[in-house]
């Protein structure tokens, strides 16, 4: 059979895309020329003066990891870096509207009939732009996406766990305006030395508020094994709904078993792994995570910044990856349309 055909048309949601990590490189160069402003991308001392220079700066971007193994920090991009350079290019509820929109319209194309895209506010109140654009900008792309494309969405509010738990609480306070577009809460950023207990007062309180949660558990991290079993068993009172990666939940028969026992889905996101991990070490994993009956689905991240690799990119890197067959593949589909928090009329629909 085809594997691209059947990868590209069976009916899919997407669980763990960063709606700020789908902002291409066309889109940037489009809303920097708009306001008038350099297409700035990572740190100052990346020149860009065309489309071309911002489409080899996206091609560029390293892991932090290459990074500390002793390359000159001037000449490279870190993914963060790359991420973060793109915020200030969303100021106004159009440029919001512009970049979920650009994502619906792609993740359509793909047949993805369902996402919970995470968004964070933080990176945006912080230059000082209002709620209300953001949220507008957003309201206003899915309602043109659910009658122009028939994709349906939610939003998961996230926060950056390299800033203070104090700080979450005040946006999760603020987004409670808006709680009818946000079906969860999500934790991501950077993870060193940042265990996601720091944040158990607030996620404590989106669950007595009726919010899903989940948390961001990303591969090889220090002390992620720690931090995987905050996410699985303590956080929130008794451990999220679902875990964001958690690859490495596949080094310990322990934790294999935990996270299975507690049939808790993951979102494996691989083709981000490849900056970092080897190709076999990947689908190793991924295997012992399915043969161990946990319900993983497969998704893209911030597909924008990892090689423009989309949802059906990273179904079909897992299908060549792990050897599955279509029967497998489908049921990791299944998994992810079972793992979501849509109303059960929009699962059915999508099954
Ligand atoms: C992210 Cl890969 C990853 N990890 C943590 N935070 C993120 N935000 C966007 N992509
Ligand atoms: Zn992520």
């Amino acid at each position: 059979a085809d594997q691209s055909a059947l990868m590209n048309i069976i009916p899919k949601v997407e669980l763990h895309v960063h709606i700020e990590g789908t902002l291409t490189p066309e889109l940037r160069w489009k809303l920097a020329q708009r306001r008038g402003v350099k297409a700035r991308f990572g740190h100052a001392n990346i020149q860009v003066n065309t489309l071309q220079d911002l489409k080899t700066a996206y091609d560029n971007v390293i892991s932090s990891s290459q990074l500390r193994a002793g390359q000159p920090s001037e000449a490279f991009v870190t993914f963060f870096q790359a991420y973060y350079s793109g915020f200030e290019f969303l100021q106004t509820r159009q440029d919001f509207y512009d970049l979920a929109l650009d994502w619906f319209r792609r993740a359509a194309a793909m047949n993805v009939r369902y996402c919970e895209s995470f968004f964070d506010p933080q990176g945006h109140t912080c230059r000082g732009v209002a709620w209300q654009d953001i949220m507008g900008g957003f309201r206003d792309a899915q309602r043109t996406a659910e009658a122009e494309f028939n994709i349906k969405s939610k939003w998961i509010m996230c926060f950056l766990r390299d800033q203070t738990p104090e700080d979450a609480m005040k946006h999760y306070k603020a987004a409670l305006e808006y709680r009818d577009m946000i079906i969860g809460i999500g934790l991501d950023s950077n993870e060193r030395d940042r265990p996601p207990c720091l944040f158990d007062e607030v996620f404590t309180l989106a669950r007595r508020d009726g919010f899903k949660l989940t948390a961001h558990c990303d591969v090889g991290v220090k002390d992620t094994h720690m931090h995987i079993r905050q996410v699985a068993t303590t956080l929130g009172g008794w451990g999220l709904d679902r875990m964001d990666h958690g690859l490495n939940v596949a080094d310990l028969a322990e934790l294999t078993q935990l996270v299975a026992q507690r049939d808790m889905p993951m979102t494996i996101c691989p083709w981000a792994y490849l900056r970092r991990e080897t190709y076999d070490s990947i689908a190793e994993r991924i295997r012992i995570l399915v043969d161990a009956g946990i319900r993983v689905s497969i998704a893209s991240d911030s597909p924008a910044y990892t090689d423009q690799s989309w949802v059906t990119h990273n179904l079909l890197l897992t299908q060549r990856m792990c050897n599955f067959s279509d029967e497998d593949m489908v049921k990791i589909v299944k998994n992810g349309v079972d793992a979501s928090w849509a109303e059960p009329a929009v699962k059915e629909a999508i099954l």
